[in-house]
Parts: structure tokens; sequence; C-alpha cells
């Protein structure tokens, strides 16, 4: 019998983050004859054998659907399910449940905030600020509903070192802007935003704000009230959990106000022929069978990121990432695309005469995975006048070994092309 804990462990923080790759099962794997060295948890990040547990545990023991059963494993995976929104709820310090919305990942949750919100507040005349360091699903569904609606999209451009134009973002937010969406930390430049200070100067206009937090939840210790967006999006698979999970955080006054997104079970009340009457919140966005492995899975994740120290892991990480830029230096002809003064975890570069994938393929062969094209963030390409790049993202498990073997690696890579 297993047994579900509504409240995640109170343990001593944990500052030896070097101890924590042991923790990791698909590092201590070999690939093509070489020990791995994972270097692309920017795309999506390994499970720490807990969250692996958790997931097991439920998928044998307690799996049944949520909310509708009145037998045993019914009661016991609807437990599970809602004690992992407690988890996330009480991780980002959101005041309520209601304001924990169950998802696939960021996609989902920022197409149900353009849909259900700009579907109802925008209109011809409205803008939609975003910035130009995006990633394309902070882009095509503003693009999509600014389309049906009239309203227009916005993009705030960024400087040389890959930063907001703040200048610019000032100018660009107007009486107009109903929306001002952007991202955390960017997944292709690895620049972290001012988060606060741009939130602060949206509601200043009178704006509300979306905030793609994929890349920050992995890096930072996230509180959505201290920022004080009005939503915050995330994937579990990026924070150490499974893929198909991920989170809309949204202010309950915001999300009880936004009709709901798609139709089904779960997310009503009552139906007839005459109208159908809709469940309270979170249930009214989550229509369907939801994940429910998948939020098991986040929720330990969640209790695995809890027991960090993040000023040890922010540490590790800093370091990491100046040891990488360094040791970059060394590659004849390489330059690193994104140099912003705060920077987390990427290390985006190209090397003249050598094509992105030809970089990814052969450091793959020494057993390096980075990953290699335009991230989904093609204006950021075009910004920087480059078609592709070749990517090292770095998560707790990394350290200084990793960055030796990619620089061996991209070695090989000058030697093979030039
Ligand atoms: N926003 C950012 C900043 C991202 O990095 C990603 C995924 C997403 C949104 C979308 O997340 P999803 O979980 O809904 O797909 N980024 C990447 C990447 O950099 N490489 O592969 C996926």
């Amino acid at each position: 019998m297993s047994a579900v804990a509504t409240k995640s462990p109170d343990l001593a923080p944990i500052t030896d983050i070097a101890s924590l790759r042991e923790d990791f099962p698909a590092l201590q794997q070999r690939v093509h004859g070489q020990p791995l060295t994972y270097l692309d948890s920017a795309a999506s990040s390994q499970c720490p054998q807990a969250v692996l547990d958790a997931v097991v545990r439920q998928q044998s023991l307690d799996h049944a659907n949520v909310h509708r059963g009145v037998h045993q494993l019914s009661e016991r995976s609807t437990l599970a399910y809602e004690s992992a929104r407690e988890r996330v709820r009480d991780y980002i310090n959101a005041a309520s449940e209601h304001e924990i919305v169950f998802t696939r990942g960021t996609t989902e949750s920022i197409n149900l905030v353009a849909e259900s919100l700009g579907g109802s507040r925008l209109s011809a005349g409205d803008e939609v600020l975003i910035t130009w360091m995006e990633h394309h699903s902070n882009i095509v569904p503003w693009q999509m509903i600014c389309e049906r609606t009239g309203a227009r999209l916005v993009p705030a451009p960024i400087t040389d070192a890959g930063e907001i134009d703040l200048e610019a973002f000032d100018r660009l937010l107007t009486d107009r802007t109903r929306i001002v969406a952007f991202v955390h930390i960017s997944n292709a430049l690895g620049t972290v935003n001012p988060a606060r200070e741009l939130i602060a100067k949206a509601h200043a206009a009178g704006a509300v704000v979306v905030v793609d937090g994929a890349q920050a939840m992995p890096h930072k210790r996230v509180d959505v009230r201290d920022l004080d967006c009005d939503f915050y999006a995330f994937s579990g698979h990026k924070m150490f959990a499974p893929t198909g999970i991920g989170v809309l955080y949204g202010k309950e006054r915001l999300l009880e106000e936004m009709p709901p997104w798609q139709g089904g079970g779960e997310m009503i009340l009552t139906v007839s022929f005459d109208g159908t009457t809709y469940n309270a919140l979170p249930c009214k966005f989550e229509a369907g069978t939801p994940n429910i492995t998948g939020a098991v899975g986040l929720g330990a994740a969640v209790d695995y990121l809890a027991r960090i120290d993040f000023a040890a892991l922010e540490a590790h990480e800093t370091a990491l990432l100046g040891h990488a830029s360094e040791r970059l230096t060394e590659i004849d002809g390489a330059r690193i695309i994104g140099t912003a003064a705060d920077k987390a975890s990427v290390l985006s570069f190209v090397i003249d005469g050598i094509h992105a994938h030809d970089v990814g393929t052969i450091v793959d062969a020494a057993g390096v995975a980075v990953r290699t094209g335009h991230h989904c963030a093609m204006p950021v390409m075009d910004r920087f006048g480059v078609a592709a790049t070749a990517r090292a993202s770095f998560a707790l498990y990394n350290d200084d070994d990793d960055i030796d073997r990619l620089i061996l690696g991209l070695r090989q890579a000058v030697e093979l092309f030039r």
C-alpha cells in the first residue's frame, strides 16, 4: 500500500550541489562508448530517482481517474494529484490552490491565457507587448489572438548583448498596451530579464503581465507574489519532472473573470442542452482526464528542488557558466551569442566555418549532448544574423568535467572541419 504525503517534507537544505549528480540514473550511462555528458537541460532535464520512484508508485499502485470515484484507488489518486497541486502552490508561494492550473506545459499555459484572456479582452487598437527574445511559444499564440481580435503585436527590441532595450520597452509600453508577455530567462541567449522591474512598469501602464518561466524554474527560486506577475507559465520537464505536465499560475481574480478555454468533462458543474455551468477554479481550466502521473512526478520534483539551497545552486551554475565561457575562448573562431550582464546556464555559440549541426554531431560522438538549431527563437537568430547556434545548457547535476569534455569535443570538430 502506498501512502501519499500531503505536504513537502521539511528537511535541511542541501548546499553540496556536486553531490546531487548521483541522484540522476540517466547520467550514469555511456553513449557511443563514452560517459554521457548531458548539456541539453534547457531542452529537457533528467529526472532524479525520487521523481522516477513517485511516478512508478503512482502508476503501479494508485492509478485511477481523479475527482470522480468513491473507491479507494480513485481517492488515493485524487489525493496524490491535489497534493501535487498544493506542493506547487507552496513552492511558488501562490496565494491559493485555485491559482494553480495543471497544463501540458509552458506552450499550453501561454495558449490558454492568450485564448481566454486575450480572446475576451483584446480588440482593434489594443496592443500586446512582447520582446525579440521570446521562444515561439510566447510569440505565436499572441500572433494568433491578435489576428482574430484586430489587436497589434509589438516586439520590444534587444541589444547586441541580448538584453531587453529598456528605453525602447518604455517607449513601446503605452495606454494601448493591454498585455505584456516576456520570458524570465531566455532559452536561446541565457539572459535573465529584470522581471520585477518589467512587471512593475507594465502594471503602472495598466497592462496584465504574463511571464514565461520555462527556463527560470530549474535555476531560480521563483516567488510569484514577490514578482507580482499576473500569470507565470512553466513546464515540468525542464525542472526534473516528466514531460506532458506543466503549470499556469494566475491570480485568482483574473482566472475567475476569464472564460473557460477547452470544454469537456471535469470543467463543468451541470450540462443540459439548454446550457452548461462551469466548475470552480482550477477545474474550470482542466477539461478532460488530466496527466495525473505527470502531476505526481512534478510534485516530487518540487519536493526535490525545495531541499536545495538556491544560493549554493546559483553559485554553482554561475561558476560553470563562467568556466565554460572562458574555456570556449580556446576554440579558434568561436563566438558567444548572448553576453548579457545577468545570464544563466546557457552558452549559445557559433564557430566560424562549421555549421552548428556538424558541431552537435561531432560532440555527440564524444558522448556530449548539446542542442543545435534556432532553439524555437527564430527572431533571436535573425537579430544576431545567424541561422543556428550550438547550445550547451547546464543544470544542477553538471560539473567542470562536463565542460572539459565539451571543449575536447569542440577541438575535434575544429580539427575535422578545418
Ligand atoms: N519558453 C521557453 C523559454 C522555452 O525554453 C521553451 C522550451 C518553451 C517556452 C516551451 O516549453 P514546452 O515545454 O511547452 O515545449 N524550450 C526548448 C528549448 O530551448 N529546446 O527545446 C525546447
